[in-house]
């Protein structure tokens, strides 16, 4: 492990998956901190998200687990993190209900084993921990804003409220500068498959490719296609992220705030009555499922009709590219019951004023943009289009100004 003297050292675990190679992406760009991706020993590992970071010298891979606190310990000691970001996690909802000790030891326990190794080893660390809508579950009011009471519908969700209460407990009992942000959903062509936008973006360029060779193809199955739910791009996000883990530390003084500045580092312990805040990032849109699968539909050159209703309903094939003389299946989209969750979060639409206002962060992608580019991207990866062309800032659906 090279570890440098001067510069700011960020450890990142989970850094393989979408926000942790999101993350360490702008860090590279935005910052000239060194990066420490944290990883797990295993046999069978894909970094395919992190190709164009390991050209860069400021990036390595260090190994850790979650599961295990002598790793965590010995890499936080040996690295002494000036920040620490946990992306790592069970993060998939779904399977929180057959994996419920494994949701909650990673997911909780091991922010535990974090805030421990920061506590011993680097308590002027700053940390974050990946923090959900999900904590908020079946939902009391609409948009969701910070003060939404934690009413959690999944193991998933009661892991991540556990975590919450960690961080708190360590950010008050030892003055940590640690947070957990409230983070709605976000996507992205990283996005692993078994979220239920990049199933569908993946299933419906599978079903182009299918019909351009002239086969058969299964539709793609869904579960509860009313979910509404407040999509972003995650790109977006790793920027809220960053920005929560930089307020600037104030001495509360008669119960009014002064800076005392924005560095990290030795200042931490002097946090005193001050504390930093975890907040909402969400675009303050909502949309279903089924709106989802329709701009996808649409983008990939689709034109269809909703037949039947409940566990009946399907998405069928009206016209594709002018001519379905040779189309061989007519179900695009079907609903099975197997992906129905035994219990849902119905509603969530985030209201992030305040970070918007405080942190000066906005989501540049649309749910419309993000959408197009997923099915974009994915038609591509199946070979069935060129690659799109990315825009000059980051991605082919960005509508930032740059
Ligand atoms: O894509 P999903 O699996 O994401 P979910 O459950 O909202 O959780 C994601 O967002 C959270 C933030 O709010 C994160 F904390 C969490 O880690 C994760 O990133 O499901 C979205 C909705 C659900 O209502 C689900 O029931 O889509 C519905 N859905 C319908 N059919 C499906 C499917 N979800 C999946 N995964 N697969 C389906 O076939």
């Amino acid at each position: 492990m090279n570890i440098p003297l001067n510069k700011k050292k960020v450890l990142i675990t989970g850094v393989s998956g979408q926000d942790g190679s999101y993350m360490v992406d702008y860090l590279l760009e935005k910052t000239d901190c060194e990066i420490f991706g944290m990883v797990r020993r295993l046999s069978n590992t894909n970094y395919s998200n992190l190709e164009e970071s390991f050209n860069n010298s400021r990036f390595q891979l260090v190994t850790g687990d979650l599961s295990d606190s002598q790793s965590i310990n010995k890499v936080v000691e040996k690295i002494k993190p000036d920040y620490f970001i946990n992306l790592a996690a069970q993060s998939f909802v779904g399977s929180s209900w057959d994996l419920p000790e494994q949701t909650m030891d990673i997911n909780a326990i091991g922010v535990l084993r974090c805030l421990e190794a920061i506590k011993r080893y680097c308590p002027n660390c700053r940390f974050y921990n990946a923090g959900s809508s999900e904590e908020f579950g079946d939902t009391q009011y609409k948009p969701q804003d910070e003060k939404h009471p934690l009413r959690a519908r999944s193991p998933y969700g009661a892991s991540k409220i556990a975590a919450r209460q960690l961080v708190k407990v360590y950010r008050e009992s030892f003055g940590i500068y640690a947070i957990q942000g409230i983070l709605f959903n976000h996507e992205s062509e990283r996005r692993g498959e078994e979220f239920v936008t990049r199933k569908i973006t993946k299933g419906i360029a599978r079903i182009v490719k299918a019909i351009q060779n002239k086969e058969a193809f299964e539709p793609v199955r869904l579960g509860n296609m009313y979910a509404l739910r407040d999509w972003s791009h995650a790109k977006d996000f790793v920027d809220g992220i960053w920005r929560m883990l930089n307020q600037p530390i104030m001495q509360v003084t008669d119960g009014v705030e002064h800076p005392l500045g924005t560095l990290c580092g030795s200042i931490n312990h002097l946090l005193g009555d001050w504390e930093p805040k975890e907040y909402v990032l969400a675009s303050g849109e909502t949309h279903t499922v089924k709106e989802f699968a329709e701009i996808v539909a649409k983008e990939a050159g689709f034109e269809f009709t909703w037949v039947g209703a409940g566990s009946e309903e399907k998405m069928v094939l009206a016209n594709y590219l002018n001519d379905i003389s040779e189309v061989k299946s007519q179900v695009l989209i079907e609903v099975d019951p197997k992906y129905y969750r035994p219990a849902e979060v119905s509603l969530l639409l985030g209201d992030s004023t305040a970070a918007r206002n405080e942190l000066g962060w906005k989501p540049q992608i649309s749910f419309d943009n993000l959408a197009k580019g997923m099915i974009k991207w994915d038609l591509y990866e199946s070979g069935v289009t060129p690659q799109p062309t990315e825009s000059a800032c980051c991605h082919s659906s960005c509508e930032c100004s740059k």
